[in-house]
This record gives C-alpha cells, structure tokens and sequence, in this order.
C-alpha cells in the first residue's frame, strides 16, 4: 500500500511537550521521528498540526483551582480531561521537535487557540462546532486520502482520523509512526477507528 496521487500525509503534534522531558510526555513519543522524518520525505502532500494554547487556556488543571491533571470537568460543551500546562503560544514546550523534518509541510494548523474550547482534532474543535477550515482546505488541493501520524495516538491522532473520515476522506492510520498516553485510551481509541472504517497501516508499507 505505497503513496498514490491525492495521499495526505498528518503529522499530529509532533512538539516538545509532548516528547520524553516535555511537560505532558507521551511515552516512547521519540520513537515517532524517524519513520516520520521517512514518511514526510517520500508523501505527495505534508500537513503539520501544531497544539497551540494561550496561557490559562480552559485545558489546563490550573486553570480550575484545586483540580489535578488528568481529573476530567464538565464544561459547557461536555466533559474535558485536564492537562498540565502544554503548547503555550510561543513557548519552547510548543516548538516542533527539532529532529522534526518540517519543510515539506505545505500547511500547519494550530489548532486550541481559542481560550473557552479545547481542539485534539485537526478538523473540528472540541465544541463539535467550530471547524478549522482543514477539510475544505484538503478538498479544494484534491487530496482523498488522509494516512494520520504522530501523537497522541489516544486524543490527537484518533479526533483527527476520526473527524477526517467524518468529513469523506478515506482515512488510516500508521500504526508504527504514532504512540498513545495510556494503554484504555489507546485500545479504545483502536477500536472507535475501527468501527468508522479507518485503516491500520505501517510506515514501511508506505515508504516501500
Ligand atoms: C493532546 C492532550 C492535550 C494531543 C493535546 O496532542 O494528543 N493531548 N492536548
Ligand atoms: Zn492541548
């Protein structure tokens, strides 16, 4: 199942905060560059998201004095896990990685710039309303195909493929080029892709 016409490579949240020593680590999360930097090489069209939030954003436990990272609210739009502070706007934490081989991206999204509403999707925030504007943006260059990496597996990655299935793209994700927070969300995450009839495949697979 090699690269065709009309694939779009997703690199989800490949940054500093979210690799071993950032402040919301995702474990083994440097494991991802490689077979990335490999894939991003050889894709017909590179997209980059980039989680990008104000400080005091409504994600952060900080943000609700007393709760802890990881405890979950409920806010106006639903139930929101909170994190430790990440990703603030111009922060170091924010920066891709800078192993990260970016210049092929041809758009980056940064996506949880809104200080009420929380966005893991690339598509869609987490109000279910607010859209980014990236599916119109991959219809109108002619891409079919979305093939979703990076991190983290459990939020990003599984919003994302989801969303992007939702919106008409044939949608997979490679397996080996992303990595999960914990071991329920991640076969969770594995199994609500499965029911929507997104794919499973390996980098080696795309990159031959
Ligand atoms: C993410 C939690 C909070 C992710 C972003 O990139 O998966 N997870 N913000
Ligand atoms: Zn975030």
């Amino acid at each position: 199942m090699s690269f065709r016409l009309g694939d779009l490579l997703l690199v989800i949240d490949v940054q500093v905060d979210f690799l071993p020593g950032g402040a919301l680590a995702v474990p083994d999360g440097d494991a991802v560059i490689a077979p990335i930097n490999r894939l991003i090489g050889q894709a017909p069209h590179v997209v980059l998201t980039q989680d990008w939030h104000p400080a005091g954003h409504i994600s952060f436990a900080s943000t609700h004095g007393g709760r802890a990272p990881f405890e979950t609210v409920e806010l106006a739009y639903g139930a929101q896990v909170l994190w430790p502070d990440h990703c603030v706007q111009g922060s170091a934490g924010a920066a891709f990685h800078p192993d990260l081989l970016t210049d092929r991206a041809e758009l980056v999204v940064r996506k949880g710039h809104h200080p009420e509403v929380d966005s893991y999707s690339a598509f869609m925030e987490a109000d279910r309303v607010t859209r980014t504007g990236l599916a119109g943006a991959l219809r109108e260059r002619g891409i079919s195909r979305v093939l979703v990496c990076g991190l983290a597996l459990d939020y990003c990655v599984a919003w994302s493929a989801l969303d992007a299935r939702e919106a008409g793209f044939e949608v997979a994700v490679i397996a080996d080029a992303t990595r999960g927070i914990a071991r329920d969300s991640i076969s969770a995450a594995w199994a609500r892709m499965e029911a929507a009839g997104i794919g499973r495949v390996s980098a080696g697979e795309l990159t031959g």
